[in-house]
């Protein structure tokens, strides 16, 4: 039987008029026990209210900005069973007894410190009373050793499993003897630092703060040392060098402070959107996207998120004329396939050189012959698809869970094509099927659409392995092609040229091709690859190979 039961602000201990800042739950909504209804945020912690049961939520009552204390109606819970209902009278543990401790921390972290005027400058900074809790985790560090503080300026930031607590400076100074780290586990009354103030006020911990972290009396007296150091915000260390803050104030709720930690995003760079400047969990989704979308993808090689660090921008003006173009798209894309495919797969080349002498007299009559205009490279294609069907890893793909090997029946092989906007790979489709004049003719006809820009998708897609030919450009040395991934090879080809090669009585002008064959190392073996190699060299030296 539904029921419905008053969920109320739990006991926020001295706290009063605490904003709302933000709003987890809509009317009408299914949720769960404990789910949080909304976050309250006071001058120094935030506390999200959890819901006490399960149920629907009905009139809703408050909006952000609201600003609630102890007791007040937040909205009704449509329960299923009468008696999950909570004592409406006793609000505070039964709702949220957590976030009532963190409430009570609030009042507790400015009241902490008691200043007592003596002629000393230094001031000793602890732990406040903050209720309950005990072992809290540093989850953020504001200052440094060093570091010259404002009055108030947050020191550090404590989160417990539902309130973010600051502890901030309770006067202007330099920090000193500042040895807590993060994840450091703090109890009220664990000495955090001294701060060497001008005027000299010593600030002990109240009465009931207990040791210090350090081991020192709460009573211990710190000695007095003069500080003529300037006053100014500590800047956020967190923030990293060269990066701005965009949230200096670094408010936000543990679930969103949370979700940031899980990204790797420093919550010190998302800009807030809520109330004070607080950052949401939309602002560090905002915040990823941007940075995402930011990074152009020509330099997905620096900043694509794998961890290698970006190359610093340059002004080039000052050093010369310049002229920035915008890159065009396709050079936009193939960048990006490119970075992801070199940062990927671990690349290996080999080299080698096929004679080629006999495969060009027969081009050349055979162009005449057929009509055709018969490149080297529908031969070469022909070639690496003969030998794939001999080593069927160079006809594979590795599946994206790494556990298995896919291994393909047909044969399409991709070319890499020079065009006016950038390289392109068009791929021809059933090598094995197909005459050399029928490659020649179907490359030919690739290689204009793309020069052309009116290549298909489809015509660019499903390659199993790739071809790039720069012997046309006059490149006699070999290189080291990029795997066209999910490809696990490529050939690359120079320029043929004359050598002399020793045929075992004298040396003989051969027609040399240079080959460069880069393959995926964690599917294809060294030894693999050169059998391979091998094979296609004397594919290519001897085209009667082919159809043995
Ligand atoms: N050695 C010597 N001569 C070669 C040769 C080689 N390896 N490859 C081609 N040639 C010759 C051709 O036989 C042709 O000569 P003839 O006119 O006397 O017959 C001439 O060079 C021009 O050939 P081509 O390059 O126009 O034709 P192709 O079929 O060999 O290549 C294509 C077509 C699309 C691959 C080529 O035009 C191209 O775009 N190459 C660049 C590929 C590229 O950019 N790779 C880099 C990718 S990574 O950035």
């Amino acid at each position: 039987m539904a029921n419905l039961i008053d969920v109320k602000v739990p006991d926020l201990g001295d706290s009063k008029a605490v904003p709302i800042i933000e709003i987890l739950v809509k009317d009408g909504e299914t949720i769960g026990k404990d789910s949080v209804l909304l976050v309250l945020e006071s001058d120094k912690a935030t506390m999200e209210v959890p819901s006490p049961a399960a149920g629907i939520v009905r009139n809703l009552k408050v909006k952000v900005g609201d600003k609630l204390s102890t007791g007040d109606v937040i909205c009704q819970l449509e329960t299923a069973v009468a008696a999950e209902a909570p004592k409406a009278a006793k609000p505070a543990p039964t709702a949220a007894p957590a976030p009532a401790k963190a409430a009570a921390a609030a009042p507790s972290v400015q009241a902490a410190p008691v200043a007592t005027p003596t002629a000393s400058t230094r001031q000793r900074v602890v732990v406040p009373e903050i209720g309950d809790y005990k072992s809290i985790p540093v989850i953020e560090l504001l200052v440094a050793e060093g570091a010259t503080v404002a009055k108030d300026a947050a020191l550090l930031v404590l989160e417990s499993d539902k309130a973010t607590m600051e502890v901030p400076a309770p006067a202007a100074g330099i920090v000193r003897g500042f040895k807590v780290k993060l994840g450091d586990k703090l109890n009220p009354g664990d000495f955090i630092c001294e701060l060497e103030v001008e005027g000299g006020a010593v600030v002990l911990p109240s009465p009931a703060s207990g040791k210090g972290a350090g081991g020192e009396g709460a009573a211990a007296s710190p000695k007095p040392e003069e500080s003529k150091a300037p006053l100014s915000p500590t800047p956020l260390p967190q923030a990293g060098e060269g990066k701005q803050a965009a949230n200096e104030s670094g408010h936000a709720g543990p679930a969103t402070r949370k979700f940031a930690r899980e990204l790797g995003v420093d919550i010190a760079l998302v800009k807030g959107s809520g109330l004070k400047g607080r950052a949401t969990i939309e602002d560090v989704q905002a915040y990823v996207k941007a940075r995402l979308a930011a990074a152009p993808a020509g330099s997905a090689t620096t900043t694509s998120g794998s961890g290698i660090p970006a190359i610093p921008a340059q002004d080039f003006s000052q050093f010369g004329a310049i002229e920035t173009k915008p890159l065009a798209r396709i050079r936009k894309l193939s960048a990006a396939h490119l970075s992801r495919a070199w940062l990927n797969i671990p690349h290996v080349t080999q080299f080698d050189e096929a004679d080629i002498t006999e495969l060009e007299a027969f081009r050349k009559t055979a162009s005449e012959d057929t009509g055709v205009k018969l490149t080297l490279l529908p031969f070469l294609m022909k070639a690496v698809a003969t030998a794939m069907k001999q080593f069927p890893e160079f006809n594979s793909s590795l599946a994206p869970d790494g556990e298995s090997l896919i291994l393909k029946q047909y044969c399409h092989l991709g070319f890499a094509a020079d065009t006016p906007n950038g390289l392109v790979v068009p791929v021809v489709r059933d090598v094995w099927s197909k005459g050399i004049s029928q490659l020649a003719i179907e490359c030919g006809e690739l290689a204009k659409k793309a020069r052309d820009g009116k290549l298909k998708p489809d015509e660019m897609r499903g390659g199993c392995m790739s071809i790039s030919s720069l012997g046309g450009l006059g490149v006699t040395g070999g290189f080291t092609p990029i795997v066209n991934a999910p490809e696990v090879a490529i050939l690359g080809v120079s320029k043929a040229t004359m050598k002399p090669v020793w045929d075992g009585k004298a040396f003989a002008p051969r027609l040399m091709l240079p080959l460069s064959l880069s393959y995926d190392h964690r599917v294809i073996d060294g030894a693999y690859a050169a059998r391979f190699t091998v094979t296609l060299v004397k594919l290519v030296a001897d085209l009667r190979r082919l159809v043995l």
